[in-house]
């Protein structure tokens, strides 16, 4: 396989309600898109990256011209037996893994469709459907959020997720926890605590909370461990580990019992998959992050899950909790018992609509 075109798109997407954190507030998503000419046939990736640095330091800027200006020169014309090649040939640029993971992911879902394979298949997963959780944003009232939980529940999901921040923590989990007494609920921090809050946290264990994710600084590892020792909740690590060096001082330190793998976070399939094999031999189970994508990243989202420690439900849901209109077909559904059929068509499965994906760029630049 030789990568001959690299097409990028930033497009605008406005989300059907915004969706807030403890760094902030999204209304509208730009999504850096990547469409890669293999042979022919084309692949799609998503970069994940935030329209701010709030989450990680990347941006779609960043991720923009380390696209264009490095990983595509890195790749152009090169030959390939196997998406897993291109990877390595990254190592060269430092970090700066979501703009890694849009081409990658990309080439990913070529090499399945030139192998007219699906790509779960040809990334090694054994399940045929996979789990839904929700992420459910920061809300106006504590009534708003129990009334947004039951929504979710009513609709299948198998389990919540609540963010969280200094203010707005043991309220509303208590508040949930009482409406929802055998609820599988978990909290994300998004890194908005301190291990000066280890009391405030430790209070939190009374709501058998099936984990914590993220609550300490965002490359802080050190500081989970000495948490996780003063905590009976699992702490899950999202934004510190980006490596699976990060992976392995996390799990060896203690500072995480679970562990959230985004693709863009990583850096695409093949360091996922790497992380992913590390973490089953040390027994540490790892769930699907979602980062509000489009059905592009979302479709890799699923191809991921599939794997086999992918084993508590990820923030991989419907493309109607975000969207008025996705950019795939079908759209993805979530059926009544909470989980998404993983399509059995080639590459990620989804059939992208350039028409509707053309309407709505605002930049697009062609890399030859
Ligand atoms: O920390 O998991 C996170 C969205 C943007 C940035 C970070 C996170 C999130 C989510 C949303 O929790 C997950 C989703 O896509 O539904
Ligand atoms: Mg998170």
């Amino acid at each position: 396989m030789r990568l001959r075109k690299l097409t990028l798109r930033e497009i605008h997407l406005p989300l059907v309600s915004p969706f807030e954190t403890s760094f902030g507030r999204t209304e509208i998503r730009r999504i850096l898109l990547a469409e890669a000419d293999v042979d022919g046939v084309s692949g799609w990736g998503e970069s994940t990256a935030g329209e701010n640095p709030f989450y990680s330091y990347e941006t779609v800027e960043t991720a923009w011209h380390i696209l264009r200006d490095y990983l595509w020169p890195a790749a152009r014309g090169r030959e390939f037996t196997s998406a897993s090649e291109l990877w390595d040939s990254f190592a060269g640029v430092r970090g700066h893994n979501m703009a890694k993971a849009a081409l990658e992911t990309a080439l990913w879902d070529a090499e399945a469709k030139l192998k007219n394979f699906p790509l779960a298949k040809l990334l090694g997963g054994v399940r045929e459907e996979i789990s839904c959780g929700v992420s459910v944003g920061i809300q106006p009232s504590v009534a708003a959020l129990i009334a947004k939980v039951e929504q979710e529940l009513a609709a299948g999901y198998r389990r919540a997720k609540i963010k969280i921040k200094p203010g707005y923590d043991l309220e509303p989990v208590r508040a949930l926890r009482e409406r929802f007494p055998r609820l599988r609920l978990m909290v994300d921090a998004n890194s908005a605590y301190t291990l000066g809050d280890a009391p405030l946290l430790q209070q939190l264990d009374a709501f058998f909370l099936i984990m914590i994710e993220q609550p300490l600084g965002w490359d802080d590892i050190f500081s989970h461990a000495q948490l996780q020792r003063l905590l009976q909740t699992p702490i899950c690590l999202d934004e510190c580990i980006h490596s699976v060096e990060h992976a392995r001082a996390a799990i060896e330190t203690g500072a995480c019992r679970i562990i959230n793998i985004k693709l863009g976070r990583v850096g695409g399939h093949t360091p996922a998959g790497r992380l992913h094999d590390l973490c089953r031999s040390k027994s540490i189970p790892v769930w699907c992050g979602g980062m509000l994508e489009s059905g592009i990243g979302r479709a890799h989202n699923i191809a991921m899950s599939t794997l086999e420690n992918f084993s508590l439900p990820g923030d991989v849901s419907a493309s109607r909790r975000y969207w008025a209109e996705d950019i795939i077909e079908p759209e993805v559904e979530v059926t009544p018992q909470g989980t998404i059929r993983v399509p059995s068509a080639p590459g990620i499965g989804y059939v992208p609509r350039i028409a509707r994906i053309e309407s709505l760029t605002r930049r697009r630049e062609v890399l030859v």
